[in-house]
């Protein structure tokens, strides 16, 4: 079956050049899947994995928008239908400079099985643009999201492609968009989400990811009869997803001690606690700042350069319990997974997408320690976008505490499935395995149901 892995990559390879993260999801999951293939020769007849690794769709196209100086630029975008075997496409829209079609290929392709754990009925999709919203007043921001969604309106609907917020994406873009997306076809529907209260947002939709991933690592550390009472965390980012996570933290009774952004990151050995976090949220929400202002006003923290070329961050390498990554793919290496390890870590909770490199996968899984991977540990925000989704289909809101409990019920479930499928398939306590299979076999069964095309 390796055989299988190593054939059927550099097949992926040889079709996909120059996409090294699609091909790295990709691998990852298709070598979780050689234990379920052996068991499921249907599958291998039916060339589930060759169809399921094929966007059903990919649309690319120009993006012209022009600044406050009146000088004219041009951006890509993008939106990856990648499968939409057990409900339209869903997933989220990433602005970021680094955006490419193999970045938004490999977070289309882990959006199907991390959308299918959720148990609820979501397809998986990406899209974006390598537009940069950092630096840009709000008109340009404005201006490029009417550009963009002008293209998108045709391809997206509230039954066909639903997307949402990610990396530069937050309420402000959402808000841009859907207000386009209003005006194109004169409907007032659940088209995106991650909207504002006011205009058909859920509750609990911007503390989802963040929390999502507490609860997961949560119930990790309950099969070990443990809590997260009293342990320390490292926690990269300080977008949405790290901002909720330092929130339900502190909420679960832990201590953290690290945030970051693209230019460094924080160490406060006192504890980032709900005064320092508000001051975090004012700063990176409404200020746009950067987090190395953070060390102006508490002066017992230290603010550390990083660069993305250095062969270890730093950030990694303070003693702790638990780590959740949450800026961005690959920013565990194995050095980094090293120094987890070493600094006593010994759980991992990913709130970013695929955040470790598999060098740094395998450190982890080798140590046998609570490793989370993103599918499962962060789709709490795309759950609770399915939940917003079926609250605009019911003109309805649920109360925060009705959110949050469903929220909870869901990450209990992820993690049980997990378990489940790991230990079926023979390698108990490993998420990888377990949350790649039982992710796929809900969307392999479906498109097996619903024929070739499916
Ligand atoms: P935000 O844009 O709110 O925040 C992103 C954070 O990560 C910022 O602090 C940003 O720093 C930092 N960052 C981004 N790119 C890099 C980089 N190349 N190197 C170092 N730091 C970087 O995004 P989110 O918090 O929403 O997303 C964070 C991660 O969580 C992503 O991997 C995303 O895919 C994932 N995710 C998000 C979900 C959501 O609901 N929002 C759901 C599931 C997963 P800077 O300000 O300098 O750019
Ligand atoms: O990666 C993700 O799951 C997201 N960015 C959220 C997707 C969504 O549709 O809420």
């Amino acid at each position: 079956m390796t055989d299988f892995v190593e054939n059927f990559m550099a097949e992926v390879r040889a079709k996909n050049p120059a996409q090294p993260e699609f091909h790295q999801a990709v691998e990852e999951v298709v070598a979780s899947l050689t234990l379920v293939l052996e068991k499921h020769p249907e599958y291998r007849k039916a060339k589930i994995v060759d169809r399921i690794i094929e966007p059903e769709r990919v649309i690319m196209f120009r993006v012209p928008w022009m600044d406050d100086q009146g000088n004219t630029h041009v951006n890509r975008g993008f939106r990856i239908e990648m499968n939409s075997a057990i409900g339209p496409y869903k997933g989220g829209l990433r602005f970021h400079p680094s955006v490419n079609l193999g970045i938004l290929k490999f977070l289309a392709f882990e959006q199907v099985f991390k959308n299918s754990l959720t148990t609820l009925p979501m397809g998986g999709g990406k899209g974006g643009s390598d537009f940069d919203p950092k630096g840009k007043s709000d008109d340009e921001v404005m201006r490029f999201c009417q550009s963009f969604m002008m293209e998108l309106f045709r391809h997206i609907g509230p039954n066909t492609d639903v997307p949402a917020g990610d990396i530069g994406v937050g309420g402000r873009e959402i808000g841009f968009l859907f207000g386009t997306y209003k005006k194109l076809r004169n409907e007032f529907t659940g088209v995106l989400t991650g909207k504002g209260l006011n205009w058909g947002g859920s509750l609990i939709r911007p503390e989802a990811t963040g929390y999502g991933a507490v609860y997961f690592a949560a119930e990790m550390l309950a099969t070990r009869g443990e809590t997260l009472e009293g342990k320390t965390c490292l926690v990269s980012g300080s977008g949405n997803v790290a901002q909720y996570t330092t929130e339900k933290i502190l909420d679960l009774g832990g201590k953290v001690v690290t945030l970051s952004d693209s230019g460094g990151y924080i160490y406060d050995p006192e504890g980032i606690d709900r005064n320092k976090l508000a001051y975090v949220m004012e700063l990176k929400n409404i200020r746009r700042g950067r987090i190395s202002e953070y060390v102006e006003k508490y002066s017992a923290a230290t603010y550390t350069p990083v660069q993305t070329t250095t062969h270890h961050n730093p950030l990694w390498d303070h003693k702790a319990e638990c780590a959740f990554p949450s800026a961005t793919q690959n920013e565990i290496n194995e050095v980094d997974a090293q120094n987890l390890v070493k600094n006593g870590v010994y759980v991992v909770s990913e709130g970013a997408n695929m955040p470790t490199t598999p060098k740094g996968v395998d450190i982890f899984l080798d140590k046998k320690i609570l490793y989370g991977p993103g599918k499962a540990a962060n789709a709490g925000g795309v759950a609770v976008s399915g939940l917003e989704m079926s609250q605009n289909s019911m003109r309805y809101g649920w109360s925060r505490e009705e959110v949050d409990r469903k929220l909870h019920g869901i990450m209990k479930s992820i993690h049980t499935s997990c378990i489940q499928a790991s230990e079926k398939y023979g390698t108990p306590g490993n998420y990888v395995n377990g949350a790649n299979i039982a992710g796929f076999i809900k969307v392999a069964d479906a498109m097996m149901d619903l024929g070739i095309f499916g």
